[in-house]
């Protein structure tokens, strides 16, 4: 990788290409940007590298009490969202989506534990696309006939239930907006993290030298920058095969079928 700055891209005009775009279809429009606007993905999302296009499921209620939802056949607690309501907020945002760009289009993706992991692959893959329509259910799910209808994939954040898909939502764009291109300085470019690399973080330290009675690693203030990475790969290397055996295994084998001249 180049050590010279690349030059900050122009921000995006309304007639440039479309950005990455995600496409929220929530019951609770107020929840995004939300953390989304400030920091690093507020600056992209300011200057254009992604949009979002946020759509209140409820304006898509036709009946005169606007239900998004209903009782679930075959009883049981709770309330279980309406196909036709969306089906109807789906058939907007993928009208939305072709507008504007003859790009291939977005996949539909459902927030739900019974999904396939979330994993940085998938975040890449994600990014490469013209973004994404993401589906947020609430109360007990969706129909499952819509999931079939639309042909939408389930994407799971982790092993555990939230109350509604909004925050899986918020963490798979934040996610895949670090990787776009221009979004993190050159200096900070996700292909040279640690996990990028299939390895969990070395430790990071900063002044003062010493804190209570704790002295930063000796190497880290020598300057020897060629010691310094070794010691931070090494690192890197005994935590993530100490915390995580299932990475520490893909990453040997990787290296490995990769070759000793690398
Ligand atoms: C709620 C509920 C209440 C009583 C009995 C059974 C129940 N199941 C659920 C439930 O699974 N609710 C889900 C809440 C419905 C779909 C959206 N919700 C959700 C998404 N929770 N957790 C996620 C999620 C998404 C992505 N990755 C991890 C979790």
């Amino acid at each position: 990788m180049s050590e010279h700055a690349a030059p900050r891209e122009a921000p995006r005009t309304a007639s440039g290409p479309a950005p990455w775009t995600a496409r929220v279809l929530t019951l609770f429009p107020e929840m995004f940007p939300g953390p989304l606007g400030l920091s690093l993905a507020g600056k992209a999302l300011e200057r254009g590298i992604w949009a979002l296009d946020v759509l209140d499921i409820r304006d898509f209620a036709r009946d005169k009490h606007r239900a998004v939802d209903d009782a679930p056949f075959g009883g049981g607690a709770g309330m279980v969202m309406r196909p036709d309501v969306l089906d109807a907020a789906l058939a907007a945002a993928k009208a939305r989506a072709a507008k504007g760009s003859g790009r291939a289009t977005a996949p539909v993706i459902y927030l739900s534990p019974r999904g396939r992991l979330l994993d940085r692959a998938l975040a890449r893959e994600l990014a490469r696309g013209p973004g994404a329509i993401l589906l947020c259910g609430r109360y007990e799910g969706v129909d499952e006939r819509v999931l079939e209808a639309h042909g939408i994939a389930e994407l799971s954040i982790g092993d555990y239930v939230l109350s509604g898909g909004e925050p899986a939502a918020l963490v798979l764009i934040d996610a895949v907006v670090r990787l776009l291109p221009g979004v993190m300085g050159n200096h900070e470019s996700p292909a040279e993290e640690s996990f990028e690399r299939g390895l969990l973080e070395y430790p990071h330290y900063t002044r003062p030298a010493e804190w209570q009675g704790r002295k930063v690693p000796e190497v880290l203030v020598s300057g020897h920058h060629e010691k310094v990475r070794k010691w931070r790969q090494a690192q890197a290397e005994r935590i993530t095969e100490q915390r995580r055996p299932d990475l520490w295994a893909r990453y040997v084998k990787d290296r490995d079928d990769e070759g000793p001249d690398r």
